[in-house]
């Protein structure tokens, strides 16, 4: 076993602080980054802070030394974290969850990445070959995932691009079966426009910088992201990617060669579509460069025509049920072409994550034969996200990351309220910011947000965005948490007419309306999905279901993208809320990426915002320690001469109060039916401190008896 930290590096649990102020948990934070400890408990929950460098922590002899044991008999770990949902898992056949939260570049990913590892090493002793090609395609399916769904933003040059929740099915012996992915809203409008300094999808710069020549040519594309106007913006950034691993990885996960073929045809016609051009003469529009069409049909496997007509028509239905063909304007065929590659893109990564889930999806499972099955479920999404331009996409990942606070502050309360509960403890309340507030602002039927983009977007007839946003601000006035430029002139942060701005619990952000109800409608002229689904891959035919409809069967109004995505964030919520949680939260130490810099101000709000300070109260408010009667026993009978070396009481829980009673913390505790509970760490501190004072004489003792001095 490790041993424990010693107090050089601080406090290991936030709950043993002296006083709970944000100036002891800041110190400690500090104190303990500096000292290279980047995890920190409060109770069950990790505390981490992104140390911006390879941590010699996460080897085999660190999994070795967690595997099994408690939480408190090691110091911090995400280890520690797993291995408790995994025995909660496997001891009490739990659902359970680890949930990862912190703003963008804080650490979730890796830390997801991290977990699942633990979980592989530690499972399937036996080495079953079957369990081990599942842990092989989970393990596998994150290079792919982060391939496609991961790009540099200005914040971490590792972004994930999507929300990614992976539940890991278990069987009776604790060993992994299989699993399911489900992916959210993937931030596509990148296919085709990034902000200054960010690049589009890693695996764009992936092919081009590492394609070999005969397949840059099979797919009629140069080896140089600065050719590609979808490419361009990031060209210049160098990050260290391989083609190769991916193309493997896809190879292990069971994607077959026509598979991976037909994925990088769809990268490389999206690259040349963005290229295309359009040309008006003031009748008609023609696109300009016939090759570009050529190339696109043939790698799509579809008439060079079709492509054509499609880029230059749309097909209507007139009101007496006539279909009719229209030519686009100039405009309206830049953006049917733009609509059309984000949509290939995203189609492209709906079906890997479809693909894998096929791969790893539990088969021939007999609960009868084979016992209840068992998930550990793990959440790595977008953190909470301020940029310089802030539109749609922040807007629907900061509602996410407000609905997973919404849901810590939930469970972590209900966990102490149901283990007090458990226990016959009597519990005290605490107060929080409770961020439901804001939760209301953006998904109340009628009167939130999405609710008023909707009703804009459904209207018929020419709403704008800056129509929209008067109507934002009409019905939302009065809400403490919104404001605009119409509504607070005086605001001077506040440039543009054409942005409103929200309160976040994490920060204020102001998001412009520019393209927001586009993006909302998130329209694609139903002839490229007819094109796609005429496609004669049958990879691309089976990406576009929905094109064998004809223009008459479509539906008039699909849901918006706002709303599919609150009933997928919704639907997500419902299922974490339903398994035993652990959490992650990470810490993000400075906006440099630096190893070396802990910038307080930036930690501090993070600390404030992710509420870890309150956590810390209300697990010291009730009972800051809890430990099973035996445990406690295990570790401090030797400080009482009653309990030591063995008690003769007729239950631990007797020989437990013997140990309070004689260190005199009596009304320091509550005794529950299966545990202890101390109320202040200064009781558990004493005994601590008396403890470590008795190992060296211990020590000293067993090396006298073991010699035959005694
Ligand atoms: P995120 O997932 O929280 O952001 P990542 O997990 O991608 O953040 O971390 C960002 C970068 O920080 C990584 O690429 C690493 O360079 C570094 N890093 C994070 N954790 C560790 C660690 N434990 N050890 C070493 N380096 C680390 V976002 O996905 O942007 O919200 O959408
Ligand atoms: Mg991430």
């Amino acid at each position: 076993m490790a041993e424990l930290e010693g107090l050089e590096f601080g406090k290991s649990d936030f709950v043993l602080l002296d006083e709970v102020t944000m100036e002891q948990f800041m110190e400690n934070l500090r104190l303990r980054f500096e000292k290279g400890r980047i995890y920190t408990y409060i109770g069950e929950v990790v505390v981490s802070v992104n140390p911006y460098r390879q941590m010699d922590i996460y080897g085999k002899d660190t999994i070795e030394a967690y595997r099994g044991r408690e939480l408190y008999e090691n110091p911090p770990h995400l280890y520690a974290v797993s291995d408790a949902a995994y025995k909660a898992m496997k001891r009490r056949a739990k659902d359970t969850c680890i949930v990862i939260s912190g703003e963008s570049g804080a650490g979730k990913t890796e830390a997801s990445k991290y977990i699942m590892q633990y979980i592989a090493a530690i499972t399937n002793p036996s080495q079953r070959a079957e369990v081990e090609s599942v842990k092989n395609v989970l393990l596998k399916s994150n290079c792919v995932l982060e391939a496609f769904g991961n790009a540099k933003t200005n914040r971490n040059d590792n972004s994930s691009r999507f929300g990614k929740y992976m539940d890991i099915n278990f069987n009776f012996n604790g060993d992994p079966t299989g699993g399911h992915i489900n992916n959210y809203l993937l931030e596509k409008s990148r296919v085709v426009h990034q902000q200054e300094g960010e690049r589009n999808f890693h695996s764009f710069y992936q092919l081009l910088r590492g394609g070999s020549e005969e397949t840059l040519a099979a797919f009629h594309l140069q080896n140089d992201p600065a050719v590609y106007v979808y490419t361009k913006e990031g060209a210049a950034t160098v990050i260290i990617i391989n083609f190769f691993t991916v193309i493997s990885a896809l190879e292990v996960i069971g994607f077959s060669k026509e598979e991976i073929n037909s994925i990088y045809q769809i990268l490389a016609s999206i690259l040349l579509l963005g290229n295309l051009q359009f040309e008006s003469d003031g009748e008609s529009v023609q696109i300009l460069g016939q090759e570009a069409v050529n190339q696109i049909s043939e790698l799509t496997a579809t008439e060079p025509e079709s492509v054509s007509k499609t880029l230059l028509y749309r097909t209507v239905a007139t009101g007496g049920g006539e279909v009719i063909e229209k030519g686009h304007t100039e405009q309206q065929a830049c953006f049917g072409r733009d609509a059309f590659a984000k949509a290939l893109y995203e189609r492209l990564f709906g079906w890997i994550v479809g693909r894998i889930n096929t791969v790893i999806e539990v088969k021939d499972y007999n609960p009868v034969l084979h016992g209840k099955n068992t998930v550990i479920g793990v959440l790595d999404i977008y953190g909470f996200e301020i940029f310089d331009n802030n539109s749609f996409e922040q807007f629907c990942i900061n509602y996410c990351n407000e609905k997973l606070q919404q849901l810590f502050i939930e469970l972590i309360l209900q966990q102490e309220q149901a283990e007090y509960q458990r226990e016959g403890i009597t519990w005290q309340h605490i107060d929080y910011f409770n961020n439901q507030i804001i939760v209301d602002l953006v998904e109340q039927p009628h009167k939130g947000i999405i609710s008023i983009l909707d009703e804009a977007c459904l209207t018929v007839g020419n709403v704008t965005d800056t129509v929209c946003l008067d109507s934002m601000d009409t019905k939302l006035a009065q809400h403490p948490h919104y404001t605009s430029r119409k509504l607070s002139p005086s605001d001077k942060s506040m440039e543009f007419q054409k942005h409103f701005r929200i309160r976040h619990y994490a920060g204020d952000v102001t998001y412009s309306v520019e393209g927001i109800l586009d993006k909302n409608k998130d329209l694609l002229f139903q002839d490229f999905k007819r094109l796609m689904y005429n496609s004669t891959n049958p990879v691309l035919k089976e990406m576009w279901p929905d094109g064998q409809l004809s223009i008459t069967e479509v539906t008039k109004r699909p849901l918006t993208a706002a709303t599919l995505f609150k009933n997928s964030i919704v639907a997500l919520v419902d299922k974490l809320a339903c398994k035993e949680p652990y959490y992650v939260r990470c810490i993000k130490p400075n906006e440099m990426k630096s190893p070396m810099l802990f910038d307080d101000a930036r930690c501090q709000h993070q600390v404030a915002y992710l509420g870890l300070l309150e956590n810390v109260m209300v697990r010291r408010a009730g009972f800051a320690y809890r430990q099973p009667y035996a445990r406690f026993l295990q570790r401090y009978k030797m400080t009482c001469e009653y309990t030591w070396p063995n008690h003769l009481m007729a239950s631990d829980r007797e020989a437990v109060e013997a140990i309070v009673t004689q260190h005199g913390f009596q009304d320091d505790v509550a005794y529950g039916h299966t545990k202890l509970f101390v109320r202040t760490p200064r009781s558990l501190f004493t005994l601590e401190q008396e403890r470590a004072a008795l190992i060296p004489i211990l020590v000293l003792f067993l090396q006298k008896v073991w010699r035959g001095a005694l």
